[in-house]
């Protein structure tokens, strides 16, 4: 769907969107996209092709090899300090500006949310831009890059990306916040996430358990597909902006 084209806005759903009390929208990569962030899914470039990102983002790869580990997300970072929003992260902002009570819980680790103006931004997985001790868990602010990974200056582990890996809990006040916010809005947008990881995936099916009209923005088809009450098939990019367009004029 070329930007050009006047998107099909469902006429039905500017109305419920204005209507909004409480709106809640989950993000996943789909959303970065645009900005030159890889999704999850995409075929790491380089050096990385030959790993599968899935295998990497856990704690057995960093203990296995944690230079290995320190230098993809430290590749990750560079993408991401050189990325910026784009018009489907500032439409989110922009709906939060204009509806009372919204709540941005996104599964991605790259900030661009908080760069293109969003406040209040509930991050289920952590971000990438921060730096941990992989032993005290407490967040290290700038480390001596004499080593890779660097080690922790109050008691020498490894420092280690503030993410959550595959296999391990999402931080437990994130998830009830995001929760609490699926389950009492009465619209919901899942945005550019394939609906494939857990628990992050639950959450559209808490909103629709919770009465919410539920609105898929993705350029696949997911999970939550044949549940959801508007599926918008196009780039978050565009779609977003349009619907704001729509709305708000
Ligand atoms: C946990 C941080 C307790 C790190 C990430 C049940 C069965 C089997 C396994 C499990 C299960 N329940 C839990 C698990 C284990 C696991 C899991 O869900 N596995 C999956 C694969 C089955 N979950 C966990 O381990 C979680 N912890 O549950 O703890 C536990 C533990 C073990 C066992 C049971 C319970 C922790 C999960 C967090 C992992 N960390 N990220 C890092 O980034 O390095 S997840 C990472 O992958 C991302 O953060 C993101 O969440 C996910 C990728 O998903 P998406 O964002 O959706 O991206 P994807 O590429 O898949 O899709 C992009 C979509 O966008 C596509 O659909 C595409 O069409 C669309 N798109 C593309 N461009 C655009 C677009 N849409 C719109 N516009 C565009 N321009």
């Amino acid at each position: 769907m070329s930007g050009a084209e006047a998107l099909p806005i469902p006429r039905a759903l500017v109305e419920t969107l204005r209507g909004a009390r409480a709106l809640a929208a989950l993000t996943g990569s789909g959303v970065s996209a645009e900005s030159g962030v890889p999704t999850f899914r995409d075929a790491q470039t380089g050096l990385w092709a030959r790993y599968d990102p899935a295998d990497l983002a856990t704690p057995e790869a960093f203990e296995r090899d944690p230079k290995l580990v320190w230098e993809w997300y430290e590749w990750r970072r560079k993408l991401v300090r050189e990325a910026a929003p784009n018009p489907g992260h500032l439409a989110l902002a922009e709906l939060e500006r204009r509806v009372s009570r919204f709540t941005l819980i996104t599964q991605n680790v790259d900030g661009l949310h908080q760069r293109a103006g969003s406040g209040g931004v509930i991050e289920l997985h952590g971000n990438i831009t921060h730096t941990k001790c992989s032993v005290e868990d407490v967040i290290v602010e700038d480390s001596a890059p004499e080593s890779s990974p660097p080690v922790c200056p109050n008691c020498g582990a490894p420092l280690r990306p503030d993410v959550v890996w595959f296999g391990e809990t999402l931080p437990a006040h994130a998830l009830r916040a995001a929760s609490e916010a699926a389950s009492s809005c009465d619209l919901f947008f899942s945005v550019g996430t394939s609906g494939l990881v857990q628990p992050a995936a639950s959450l559209p099916f808490e909103a629709l358990r919770g009465g919410a009209t539920v609105v898929e923005v993705n350029l696949d088809e997911t999970p939550l597909t044949r549940s959801a009450d508007y599926v918008l098939r196009g780039r978050a990019g565009e779609v977003l902006p349009a619907l704001v367009e729509a709305t708000y004029g």
